[in-house]
This record gives C-alpha cells, structure tokens and sequence, in this order.
C-alpha cells in the first residue's frame, strides 16, 4: 500500500501535520513538498480548523531536502527545489490565517530546521537538535532561515551557526532565542497539544491579525507599523470575538470565541 508522505488529520480545530517519511528522517522529496503545500492550502481555507500543528514521524522532525533526490538525474534539479518546494512552504506558513505550531519532536536539519523556525511557536521535546547543515554540503540556508535566524537569534549566532553548520540541542536553541519552549520527553507531546487545543479556542482572526502585523514588522518602520497596528485593530474590533472577548470579561466568565 502507497504510504502518503504528508498526514493530515484534524480534531477539535487543530489540523495535525506529520511529515511521514521516517526511515529518511522525514527528508523532502518532490512529492512531499508538493503535498505539504496541498495541506498547508486545505488549512487555510477551512473555517473548522484554527490552528496547525506541524511534527514529523517517528524520531525526527525533518532532515531537510532528501539528498539522494539531488542527486538523481531525473530529480528535480537545483532551479526548482526552492521556487517550487521551500519557498512556497514558507510563504503559505507565514500567510496562513492562523496560528502554525513546528512540535519539534527529534533532529531538524537544513530546511527542515527553517521551515520549524518560520512558524508561529516553536516548541521541541528535550533530544532534539537543530542544525543549519547547509554549509557542510556546500549550501547555504534557505527555506527563510537567513531571514529568521538573524531576527530569532542575532546576527552574530546565526552567521557562526549557518557557517559551522554544529548540531545544537532544543535546550540551546530555547536559550538563544530560537524557540518557545522545550519539554521533558514525557511532557512533549501532552504539552503541545495543550499549546495548539489552547490557540484553537482563542480569537482567531485577532491572531491572524497579529501574525501578519508580525510579519510587517521586519520591513516596516515605526511610523509605518504604528498605522498598521490602528488598521488591524479597527478590524479587530469589528469581529464577534472581541465583543465576546469584553461581554466576558464583564460578566466575570469564560470567554467563547469562535473564530469570527
Ligand atoms: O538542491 C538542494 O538541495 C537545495 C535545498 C536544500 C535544502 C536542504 O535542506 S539542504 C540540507 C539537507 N540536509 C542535510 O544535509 C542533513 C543530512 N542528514 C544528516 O546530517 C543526518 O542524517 C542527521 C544529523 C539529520 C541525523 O543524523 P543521524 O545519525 O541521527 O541519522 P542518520 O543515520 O544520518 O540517518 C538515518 C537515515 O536517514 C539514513 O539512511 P540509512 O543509511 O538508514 O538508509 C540517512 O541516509 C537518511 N537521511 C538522513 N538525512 C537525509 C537522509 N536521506 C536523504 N536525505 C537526507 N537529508
């Protein structure tokens, strides 16, 4: 039976992504890119999810591009891995209308490393590790890591991290800013779920509005961000949500937010 390399299954508002290719580290062929954008689309536009929550099979989370599939002469080839594999992941992750979880659940390597760090939260079980392995194949990193990993981190670690192309652990990476946080083994995938179950009942278009005001912030300046923040919020104002949002807090209860 075709195994498919990319699963998607959605419960109680969460679309639960796991990349399925474990025996190469869940390692990107074409077909597998293809097919995560596929599924990155179907969150998007489905009103019943609110939230996406990427790990791999098994004990990795993502070995970057499958390099028996550069090599392969009928791959590919080097024009089309980034234009038509990893950018166009990167851009539907960042435009997504709602929050996406990297649950970094073992090794994240090259692309894979980037694709955790363009998420929304980062979060990584105690024994994983990042690595910017790029440079010890002769590349450099890609998938928006020379994007993030400055912002994420600093200059100064990123551009030591993406030249020596060392393995760090989740602890490390947590330290140096790269992501949210890490959990004990046994927590891991407990405490993940609760972080995506917690952003799936929040006001989602409130959070996609934040997402992308964080997205204007790399480019923008104060001036220019400062008049986004008041065009976002008018528009915040206006959902169901945050007259939720206030009638509860009034009324001393719970909030129920729909998303709307
Ligand atoms: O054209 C372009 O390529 C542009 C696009 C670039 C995007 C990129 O992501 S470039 C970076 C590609 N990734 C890497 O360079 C990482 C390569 N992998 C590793 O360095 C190591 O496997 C890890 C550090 C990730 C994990 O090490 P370890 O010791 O836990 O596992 P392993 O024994 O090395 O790997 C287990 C199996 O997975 C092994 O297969 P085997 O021998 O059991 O049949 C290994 O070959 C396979 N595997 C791991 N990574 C990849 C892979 N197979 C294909 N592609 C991989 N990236």
């Amino acid at each position: 039976m075709h195994t498919h390399s990319i699963l998607l299954e959605v419960n109680d508002n969460i679309a639960f992504i796991t990349l399925n290719r474990p025996e190469k580290l869940n390692a990107f062929n074409r077909e597998m890119a293809l097919l995560l954008q596929n599924k990155l689309d179907e969150c998007a536009s489905s009103h019943a999810i609110r939230c996406v929550l990427i790990k791999g099979a098994g004990k990795a989370f993502c070995a970057g591009q499958d390099l028996a599939e550069v090599t392969d002469p009928n791959g590919p080839g080097m024009e089309k891995i980034l234009s038509e594999h990893y950018n166009p992941i990167i851009t539907r992750i960042r435009n997504m209308p709602k929050p996406v979880i990297a649950a970094v659940n073992g090794v994240a390597a090259g692309a894979g490393a980037n694709i955790a760090l363009a998420c929304d939260i980062v979060v990584a079980i105690e024994t994983a590790s990042f690595i910017q392995a790029f440079s010890k194949i002769g590349l450099i990193p890609d998938s928006g890591g020379t994007f993030f990993l400055p912002r994420l981190i600093g200059f100064q670690r990123a551009s030591a991290l993406m030249m020596l192309g060392e393995s760090i652990t989740a602890k490390e990476a947590a330290q140096m800013g790269m992501l949210y946080k890490v959990f004990s083994t046994d927590l891991f995938e407990e405490e993940s779920e609760n972080i995506a179950k917690t952003v799936a009942q929040m006001p989602t278009t409130a959070l996609a509005y934040i997402k992308h005001a964080l997205n204007y912030s790399a480019s923008n300046n104060l001036e220019q961000q400062l008049q986004l923040e008041d065009e976002y919020q008018q528009k915040a104002a206006l959902t169901h949500d945050f007259k939720e949002g206030v009638e509860a807090f009034i009324q001393k209860r719970k909030p129920l937010f729909t998303g709307k």
